[in-house]
Formats: C-alpha cells, sequence, structure tokens
C-alpha cells in the first residue's frame, strides 16, 4: 500500500515547539514578511538570523524530544508492506530523531544553510551569524537559512508530485491548509483516487476536500490509525 503523509507544525506542537498561526505562534511575534520572505532577509539579516538561532536553541535544549505521532509514523516507515512518503513541511529534526530514514523536507532544514550565489547546501554550526560564510564562492558569500521563504520554490517538488500520483492513501497531519503549493496536495491525491484522511486539532482551511477527519491531538490520534 502506498502511502503518503503530510505533516506540519501541529504535529511538533505537543514536543514543545510553537506552531506558525496559533494565538501564541510564532507570527504573534514577527510579521511574515519581516522572517518569512527573501525581502524581509534582504532588508534585516540580522532579525532573520535572531529568529532562526532562537528555534534552533529551542530546538537544542534538551527539553524538545519526537512524540508518539513522530514514533509512529516511524514505525509505519519500517513495515514491510507499506511504501510510506514521508513529506514535513517543518524544519525541525524530530521525524529523523523518532526514526524515521527518508524524510522530504520541503520548506528546508534548520540544521543547514546554503549560500545564496551558488545554492549548495552546508550542514550548518549554529548560530547563524554574519560570519558564516561559504566555501564554494570567490568571494565567499555569507550563509543563509536553508529554508523555504514565501515566493521560493519548495525543495523535491516532482518527486512530491509523483508520488502524490500514484498513492493510494493521502495523510495530512498537524498543517492549518493556509500555504500553497502543500495546501493543494489533498486535491491532487484526490485527482489520483487515492483516499484522504486529515488528522488536525481544528478543520484546516481545504477540510472540505478531505473524505475522512480526525479531530484531536497528533500525538493521539496517529498511533491510534497508524497501528
Ligand atoms: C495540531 C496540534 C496537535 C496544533 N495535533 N494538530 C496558490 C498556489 C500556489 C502558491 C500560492 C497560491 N497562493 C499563494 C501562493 C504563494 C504562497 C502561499 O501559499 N501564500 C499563502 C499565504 C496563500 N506560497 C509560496 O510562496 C510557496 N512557494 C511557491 O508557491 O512557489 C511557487 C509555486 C507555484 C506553483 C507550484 C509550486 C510552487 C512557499 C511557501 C513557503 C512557506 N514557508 C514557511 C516558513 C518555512 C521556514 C520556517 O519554518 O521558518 O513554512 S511559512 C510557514 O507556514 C512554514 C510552514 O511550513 C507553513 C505551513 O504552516 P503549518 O505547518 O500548516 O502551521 P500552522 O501554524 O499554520 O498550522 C498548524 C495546525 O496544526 C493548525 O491547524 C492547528 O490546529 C494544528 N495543531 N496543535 C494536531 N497537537
Amino acid at each position: 500500500m502506498k502511502i503518503v503523509v503530510l505533516t506540519g507544525a501541529g504535529i511538533s506542537a505537543e514536543s514543545g515547539l510553537k506552531t506558525f498561526r496559533a494565538e501564541d505562534g510564532l507570527w504573534e511575534q514577527h510579521s511574515i514578511e519581516e522572517v518569512a520572505t527573501p525581502e524581509g532577509y534582504e532588508r534585516n539579516p540580522r532579525l532573520v538570523r535572531e529568529f532562526y538561532n532562537a528555534r534552533w536553541q529551542q530546538l537544542g535544549n534538551g527539553q524538545v524530544q519526537p512524540n508518539a505521532a513522530h514514533r509512529a509514523l516511524a514505525e509505519l516507515e519500517a513495515r514491510e508492506e507499506i511504501d510510506l512518503t514521508l513529506i514535513t513541511q517543518n524544519i525541525d529534526n524530530l521525524h529523523e530523531r523518532a526514526g524515521s530514514r527518508r524524510v522530504i523536507h520541503m520548506h528546508g532544514e534548520l540544521a543547514k544553510a546554503r549560500c545564496p550565489r551558488s545554492q549548495q547546501v552546508f550542514p550548518m554550526v549554529m548560530p547563524f551569524s554574519a560570519d558564516n560564510c561559504c566555501t564554494c564562492c570567490i568571494p565567499a558569500e555569507i550563509l543563509r537559512p536553508h529554508v523555504v521563504w514565501f515566493g521560493e520554490m519548495p525543495l523535491q517538488l516532482n518527486q512530491i508530485y509523483q508520488s502524490l500520483s500514484e498513492c493510494d492513501l493521502f495523510v495530512a497531519i498537524g498543517t492549518s491548509g493556509t500555504v500553497y503549493p502543500a495546501a493543494g496536495f489533498v486535491d491532487m491525491a484526490s485527482q489520483s483516487h487515492a483516499q484522504t484522511l486529515e488528522i488536525n486539532l481544528e478543520p484546516s482551511e481545504v477540510q472540505s476536500q478531505f473524505q475522512y477527519h480526525l479531530r484531536g491531538k497528533a500525538s493521539e490520534m496517529v498511533p491510534k490509525v497508524a497501528h
């Protein structure tokens, strides 16, 4: 059975990471234009670096651990009869830390940095600063976070579209369905005659496009469905 799972910030919420659009979420303290666009980075790179450094610090402080939902997806991947494509919009590494081996990070990864000129990706030695430079260009460029901001192209889309066109089941977990192209995946999966299931605390913006819904916490719902 071919399953495509799309995860969003909600799956990491119970691990202690903030979602974006909750009342006390990441966007409450920052405007999207400030920290999630290439223009914002150009205007104030220091602020953007601080935003990602703070998130890195939180992730690495030992208190943030994968939860039961991350673990259930790792166990699902290990099952022989299941061909799982796990796509995450999250830049944290909680899926990998739970044991998932093949994760598509369509919006990038907090633990990596990228040369803005050559696009070469480097493992990041945190924190981000104006001193972190690439080794691929002369003169060396200041590395930017390896994340996908608004207006930029998400990563590994060809592979994602291929798996959506072939899947039997599409499951979205903990995502508000406000950001495209990810919010459009349910439509693509439906067109490929896949069954579709949304697991979320509240109805997402695209909930009407799903056949099945489970309302509740990912850490409770995902293990129930996956076992
Ligand atoms: C729980 C829970 C618990 C809580 N259990 N649930 C139409 C088509 C195509 C594109 C566009 C379009 N219209 C506009 C666009 C452009 C734009 C866009 O979508 N804008 C919207 C504002 C409308 N998109 C882009 O620019 C993208 N690029 C692009 O489109 O390129 C061109 C292209 C064209 C055509 C095809 C393909 C490409 C790029 C988008 C980049 C988004 N980047 C960010 C930042 C990443 C780095 C970082 O982390 O800092 O990605 S923004 C932010 O939003 C982040 C997230 O990945 C993303 C989605 O957020 P998510 O995960 O859904 O979080 P929340 O907070 O919104 O929701 C959490 C949910 O969990 C809630 O519903 C809770 O209820 C729930 N929850 N606790 C279960 N315990």
